[in-house]
């Protein structure tokens, strides 16, 4: 009775106070009508935010404040509150006397942060903590960790919280209400409650691949501050010293550990648990070598977390992700974490709960008892890591009641999301969404695994900063626009651009996609079906579509301009992304051209020649993209608009020069289709691996790695399928397990039915061996012979093919398609070409790199290609390409 008055209450406040078009009033009116009260444990009753006249603090001087009203207020703060009203603005005009009233001692970060905010304003500040929070507050403060009250009014600012980290986050708060201009202050008059909806957020740095830089996880954790996360979990897979390894045991080396203790402060200041976990699975023994009566890993790995708790370490995780053998024992895992939780967490006060990451960690991969093991027997103060219905999928209320009900608790959700280490060439920067909105109350934590590219990373975990804080009041579209121009506010439309048409994976062995170039793909679809149809594009569509492209252009161009001075990290991480993406804009604006009206010949052959150029520039930037990831073994290149707008181009590219272009080959049928180059394809008769991507680079065509264990039960097997008329040459295979050899074998087939083995010479997990071309083998696979399932990990699986195979002959040259090229080599110094009717041509046309290419004219006279107008007075011999140590692309030479 007495809440739903308060709502009656509030609720005509709002209507008074804000615009009726404003989302956020429109989500706190929500709030109000829902009567929103916290769930978590322990919470007592609350009643919504209500505005106490008692509460206000008497007036210093009130000829400094100077109030405006407001038709539309609204601050925003993000993470959304959970309950907010906001009114007038005030302007505090003149300096003077900061008054502070505090209860008890506030953290020195926090207070420094709230001082640079406000100090030296005439402003009456009071700060209440704990037991005097809660007198002061008795309805508002919810009784939960991390909650706080946050209270500006015409006599001043009061903060109110039960815990220091409630204050701090009441600071991000404010910091995000106040605007200094010149000499004065303003925010305005607000009344804030706020709770996270998910006691334990942020991120997981679980990824394969080069670890976070120093540098950027300092950043980090200050951006975890301000977002309100309060969660870091440090675990790169490629970090020997957290293990996945044999060296989990040791120590780190000074200069390392110095580093860790600077993490751990920095993390303190931001109110940010730094989780340090152990990865020992994968070397790990069971056993008990000095009779001691334990075993002598148990005491190993208590030994390290003692090492790392004198480092500053306060929060302990163990993980057994991605492993097979002996450490994927659940009893012995459970018996390990209860050993650590009984002789090492319980017995430091300071130290909090365990979190462990089990190896069955999604339910797809769940089988027999182990989780139910792990339910039953692991300490109920342990949390258990869970990515949900796969390894990387969405965050369903359906599968979290599932996992919770095997491991009986909540699961602690390790979201696969944005990582991108399974689909290194693809940037993940879109709006975090596919998080079910009614998980409140059924999760211990929600942390997300990042791209090994932390600044860009933000852009999600802004997302899921917002998500873990109120689910409720989040909207993945329009808090992805929020977070973009927080993090880029000089920049935020040209990067919001490029996240738009960068956030898919692509094809991918986990199969989990993303949007991507959502808000234009109807038009690349209108315009390929116009096209289709009666072969031209419509004015609008072509308008809509060029303006899009040419967007694109200068949108890349200006943030490779300015990036390296407002965000040189980001312009690392992003060059050659963005080099690319400025290389698609100029291609489709030629591509659309390409197919638009009528054109003279000298436009047909500089759009089609603009249109590969930057297909060639593309494969160049991935080249140095993946150069730069070198010495990572993991290292590859990279593709902007993969999903969308490149094979829009290339689709388009492939419909229009089959007609438009036989004009300049002389030919009057259709060019060929461009090869069948895609058409290398996965084979497994595992369902779950079936969309794994295949990879041709020159003349290796290998698996895209697979980073997780797979399991293949008798007779599964994995492998290659090449193009009709490509033939393997050579197979190597890197398996990761030393019974490879024994217990499976290599089988080629040239049909994909008749299968023969082929004999392989075997170093433990590696086999290898040439195969001749003449055998005609298209079909190459791994097949589990044994009578159990087999478990490995493939580093590598690839099949050699002649490096010339289909598109890299001289044939390529004058075989009337368009699309097949030969590449002269960066060391050809010179190779002359003859007019083919053994007389001579005033004419020649090429497609492709015309630079360093010469006309040699029958008197022996040589010129430039690109300065010579042709028709010629000469008559021309023969040309010449000289590659000046870069290789050059033909596609076509004709002449006339
Ligand atoms: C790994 C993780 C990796 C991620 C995405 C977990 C628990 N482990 O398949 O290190 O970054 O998937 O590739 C994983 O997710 N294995």
């Amino acid at each position: 009775m007495m809440l739903k008055q308060c709502s009656a209450l509030l609720i005509s406040l709002q209507l008074f106070l804000y615009s009726p078009t404003s989302t956020l009033a429109e989500q706190a009116v929500d709030k109000q009508d829902q009567s929103t009260i916290p769930e978590q444990s322990g919470s007592g009753a609350t009643s919504p935010v209500t505005i106490h006249a008692g509460m206000l603090l008497p007036l210093q001087n009130s000829t400094t404040v100077e109030v405006k009203r407001a038709n539309t207020i609204l601050r925003q703060v993000y993470p959304i509150p959970q309950q907010m009203i906001q009114s007038e603005e005030l302007i505090i005009s003149r300096k003077g006397e900061t008054n502070w009233h505090q209860s008890q001692q506030v953290a020195a970060s926090t207070k420094q942060q709230l001082k640079k905010l406000i100090d030296g304003y005439n402003l009456e500040i009071r700060i209440l903590l704990g037991e005097e929070a809660q007198e002061a507050y008795p309805k508002q403060l919810p009784k939960v960790p991390e909650s706080y009250v946050l209270h500006v009014s015409k006599a001043g600012i009061s903060i109110a919280a039960n815990d220091q980290t409630g204050i701090f986050y009441a600071v991000q708060s404010l910091r995000q209400l106040v605007r200094r201009q010149a000499e004065e202050l303003s925010l305005p008059i607000t009344d804030l409650t706020d709770w996270p909806d998910v006691p334990f957020r942020g991120t997981v740095e679980g990824f394969y691949g080069k670890p976070w830089s120093h540098a950027a996880r300092l950043a980090q954790l200050d951006f975890y501050g301000r977002n309100k996360l309060n969660t870091y979990i440090y675990g790169p897979k490629d970090d020997p010293y957290h293990g996945f390894s044999t060296q989990w045991r040791e120590p780190y080396p000074a200069q390392k550990a110095v580093q860790i203790s600077e993490l751990a402060e920095k993390a303190r200041q931001n109110q940010v648990n730094f989780v340090w976990a152990v990865h020992p699975g994968r070397d790990i023994h069971w056993t008990d070598n000095d009779h001691d009566g334990l075993i002598d890993d148990f005491v190993a790995c208590l030994h390290k977390f003692e090492l790392m708790y004198k480092l500053g370490i306060r929060s302990f995780a163990v993980f057994f992700d991605d492993i097979s053998g002996e450490g994927t024992d659940a009893n012995r895992q459970a018996e390990l974490m209860n050993y650590l939780n009984a002789n090492f967490v319980r017995k430091k006060p300071d130290v909090t709960p365990l979190i462990m990451c089990p190896t069955q960690y999604n339910r797809a991969w769940s089988s027999g008892d182990y989780l139910t093991i792990l339910g039953d027997k692991l300490d109920q103060d342990i949390a258990i890591m869970w990515t949900g219905n796969s390894v990387c999928a969405d965050i369903t209320r359906e599968g979290l009641d599932w996992i919770n009900r095997q491991i009986k608790r909540k699961a602690f959700i390790w979201w696969n999301w944005p990582v991108s280490d399974y689909v290194r060439t693809r940037l993940l920067l879109g709006p975090a969404y596919g998080l079910d909105v009614n998980n409140k109350g059924t999760l211990s934590g929600f942390v997300s695994n990042p791209m090994d590219k932390p600044e860009a990373s933000k852009i999600g975990l802004f997302g899921v900063a917002d998500y873990c804080w109120n689910m409720h009041g989040y909207k993945s579209q329009s808090s992805w626009e929020a977070g973009i121009r927080y993090l880029f506010p000089e920049l935020w439309s040209e990067m919001q651009l490029f996240a738009e048409h960068n956030s898919d994976q692509g094809p991918n062995s986990h199969g989990y996609r993303r949007e991507e170039s959502a808000r234009i793909q109807p038009y690349t679809q209108k315009a390929l079906a116009e096209w289709t149809s009666n072969q031209r594009i419509s004015g609008s569509v072509l308008d809509t579509l060029s303006n899009e492209f040419r967007t694109i252009a200068g949108a890349a161009e200006i943030l490779l301009t300015r990036l390296p001075e407002i965000n040189p990290a980001l312009h690392e991480e992003l060059e050659y992304w963005l080099a690319c993406f400025e290389s698609l804009g100029i291609a489709g604006e030629a591509a659309l051209q390409l197919g638009s009206a009528e054109l003279s010949e000298d436009q047909l052959f500089a759009l089609s020649n603009q249109v590969f150029a930057q297909f060639r520039n593309m494969e160049h930037y991935s080249f140095l993209q993946k150069q730069k990831g070198a010495p990572d073994r993991w290292a590859q290149g990279c593709v902007s608009g993969g999903t969308v707008l490149m094979p829009f181009i290339e689709q388009l590219f492939e419909q229009t020069a089959p007609v438009q272009l036989p004009r300049l080959t002389g030919q009057t049928a259709g060019l060929p289709q461009k090869a069948a180059e895609e058409s290398y394809r996965f084979l497994s008769s595992v369902k779950s691996l079936q969309s794994a991507p295949v990879i041709r680079e020159g003349k290796f065509v290998r698996i895209q790695p697979m980073l997780e264990v797979i399991k293949l039960a008798p007779g599964d097997y994995i492998g290659i399928v090449l193009p009709q008329g490509i033939y393997a040459n050579y197979i190597h295979l890197e398996l990761e397990n030393e019974q490879a050899c024994l217990l499976g074998e290599v089988q080629v087939s040239s049909n994909g039915t008749d299968w023969q083995k082929h004999e392989m010479q075997c170093e433990g997990s590696e086999l290898q061996n040439r195969i001749s071309v003449d055998e005609k083998r298209r079909y190459v696979r791994f097949q589990n012979k044994s009578d159990k399932t087999l478990e490995l990990k493939i580093n590598r699986f690839k099949v050699d093919i002649p490096e010339n195979s289909r598109i890299n002959s001289k044939q390529a040259l004058s075989d009337g398609d368009l699309f097949s090229y030969y590449e002269f080599s960066a060391s050809t110094t010179e190779y002359r070409m003859q007019c083919p009717d053994e007389k001579s041509g005033r004419q020649v046309r090429i497609v492709g790199e015309t630079s360093g290419i010469q006309l040699v004219f029958t008197d022996g006279a040589r010129a430039a290609y690109d300065e010579t107008p042709q028709p010629t007075s000469k008559n021309i011999r023969s040309i010449a390409v000289e590659t000046h140590n870069k290789p050059v692309r033909i596609h076509e030479i004709i002449w006339e």
